[in-house]
């Protein structure tokens, strides 16, 4: 798009977004600041979409208990001062772009972090892009989240590099041949999910016995399972988020199912443990998170959020922590606490040394990163050997 019709877009935006204000669900502030320089800090308001209630929101606890934590410490460190705006989504679509449109007419608002889910994602990070606000998925893995816009941008392992590994793995050391897919299609990430697994068996020569769908919300999974068993796969690869994905294992061992499951960043949660107990044990999924790491900055971040919210973290709220680190390098790096200063210096990230890693974007937004496989035995997560 040239320049002159993306300033025509950005005002037309900037009018509805004015009309738009105010009319979504309230939000909630962390952290003081005016968006001026004050006593040589940078003072600079971000804005958070976060699934705070519903079915999956412990994600969103996840989330924000990470950016909380990173801010607490960033503020305190003195170079900038961030404050952070709050709205809940509910992992809907309307709701989250409501809540994105609310905190982009806030002029004061530099960029946006989240939605947590990619289908919430994919409608709003467009809007973002046209009204020129950086926006950053922590938790967003579907394919061709960054892809949408040159303001767009995620730090969270896409499922076309996770999936791979974690089959890759279970496959060479099982030799598995056939294998079954489950997956939801009702949703951008797990239907992602699903066109990488396909890709990904077909590449790799194995024979697919029985493709099964399901929606979100639903809670008996006897037909599909049923079908599965029949066909005897050697493995079942799985992409749902962990409210359907715990229950689809759960039913599946009570079935008498015992093969392994591989499935994405949906089950990257400890939620899954804790409703599926037993039943998740025989779960690969890969991450770029492995809290049992003995790895110092590891030990020190668990330790952290363990003092401040009385449980360990999980890998999405250390990508949380990280996101906001990498903004707060950005916004340093900036200079100042605009939107298009903001931007350029985003893009420019490179070799950013977070928790989980060294950390850069690709010339698309997107992230480069080998994830760890993991496995879930004795319902604690261990590293696949
Ligand atoms: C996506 C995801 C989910 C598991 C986030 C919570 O990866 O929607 O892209």
């Amino acid at each position: 798009m040239n320049k002159i019709s993306r300033k025509i877009i950005v005002f037309i935006s900037a009018l509805m977004l004015i009309v738009l204000a105010g009319c979504g669900a309230k939000s909630s502030s962390t952290g003081n600041t005016s968006g001026e320089k004050s006593n040589g800090k940078i003072n600079a308001k971000f804005g958070v979409i976060a699934y705070m209630t519903g079915a999956g929101a412990a994600y969103g606890e996840a989330i924000t208990n990470g950016f909380k934590l990173a801010q607490k410490e960033i503020n305190k460190k003195g170079d900038v001062n961030i404050e952070l705006v709050t709205e809940d989504s509910a992992g809907k679509q309307e709701q989250a772009l409501s809540s994105s449109q609310k905190l982009m007419s806030d002029n004061d608002i530099v960029a946006l972090l989240g939605p947590t889910l990619s289908t919430e994602f994919k409608v709003v990070a467009p809007e973002a892009d046209i009204n020129g606000i950086s926006i950053m998925g922590t938790s967003t893995t579907a394919e061709g989240i960054p892809q949408i816009g040159d303001y767009v941008f995620r730090n969270s392992i896409p499922e076309a590099l996770a999936i791979p590994a974690a089959m890759e793995k279970v496959v060479s050391k099982t030799g598995a041949k056939k294998v079954a897919i489950i997956y939801g299609n009702d949703d951008v990430f797990t239907k992602s999910g699903y066109d990488t697994m396909k890709k990904e068996a077909e590449k790799m020569g194995l024979d697919i016995v029985t493709t099964e769908t399901f929606q979100k919300g639903q809670s008996d999974y006897n037909a599909q399972l049923t079908k599965i068993k029949s066909k005897k796969p050697d493995f079942i690869l799985a992409s749902a988020l962990y409210n359907e994905g715990a229950v689809i294992m759960d039913q599946a061992r009570k079935m008498g199912i015992d093969v392994p499951f591989v499935g994405g960043n949906g089950f990257n949660s400890p939620e899954v443990i804790k409703i599926a107990g037993d039943a998740a044990n025989g779960l690969v999924v890969a991450t770029p998170w492995f809290g049992d790491s003995k790895e110092q900055k590891v030990v020190d971040f668990n330790n952290k959020y363990k003092e401040a919210y009385g449980k360990l973290p999980d890998q999405f709220a250390a990508q949380a922590y990280d996101a906001l680190y990498i903004y707060a390098d950005a916004l340093k790096r900036a200079g100042e606490a605009d939107r298009e200063a903001f931007h350029k210096a985003l893009a420019e990230t490179k070799d950013f040394e977070g928790i989980l890693g060294k950390f850069s974007f690709d010339k698309e937004g997107d992230v480069v990163m080998v994830p760890k496989v993991v496995e879930i035995k004795d319902g604690k997560f261990y590293e696949f050997k």
